[in-house]
């Protein structure tokens, strides 16, 4: 069946800004934004946390799973918000965008959320190492992977208005 609209993924390292675009693009446009995150804790799709870094071992069957039973593959119009895109299948996703910010203000924002040792580190270090774009590059076709900058507030607004032109401009190629 043909999905009457369009599901995006919003991905990048923690602290790039993909909860504050998320949520204004849900309000934008009425889809519905999944935060992968808060699914895996309120779901217990998850076996603890890693010691060292305090980040969930995600059971990544259970979620997928879970993922499976809602209409995101039917009707679409769904934003799915997380640090990481492998795991969902290619057929479900019509746009990935992939957030990036500055390393001096990335370190601020994970310090102001008590970020330290060891998690700061890796995730600063993923950030410069723009791994979450290469994960998305690998896992999607090179033409629906949007690079965008999340630095300032005038950033976001920019970038919604981007991608809610371009949910307008998916509908228009569906329409005709
Ligand atoms: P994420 O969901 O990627 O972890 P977030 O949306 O929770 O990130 O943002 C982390 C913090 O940074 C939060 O206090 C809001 C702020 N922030 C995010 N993007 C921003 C931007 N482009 N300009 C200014 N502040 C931003």
């Amino acid at each position: 069946m043909a999905r009457k609209n369009p599901n995006i993924v919003i991905t990048g390292t923690p602290g790039v800004g993909k909860t504050t675009h998320a949520e204004q693009l849900a309000r934008a446009t009425g889809f519905q934004h999944l935060s992968v995150n808060q699914i895996v804790k309120d779901e217990g799709f998850h076996e603890g946390k890693d010691e060292e870094t305090g980040s969930w071992i995600v059971d990544e069957d259970k979620l997928l799973d879970h993922l499976e039973t809602l209409p995101l593959h039917t009707t679409g119009g769904y934003i799915l918000d997380w640090h990481a895109c492998d795991l969902f299948p290619e057929r479900w996703i019509d746009l990935v965008i992939v957030l990036r910010c500055d390393s001096t203000t990335l370190y601020d924002r994970l310090t102001a959320r008590g970020y330290k040792g060891k998690k700061l580190e890796e995730n600063m270090d993923s950030e410069i190492m723009q791994v979450l774009l290469d994960e998305a590059r690998e896992g999607y076709k090179e033409d629906i992977v949007v690079e965008l900058r999340s630095d300032s507030a005038e950033d976001v607004e920019g970038n919604l208005e981007r991608i809610e032109q371009w949910v307008e401009n998916w509908r228009k190629d569906r329409e005709g």
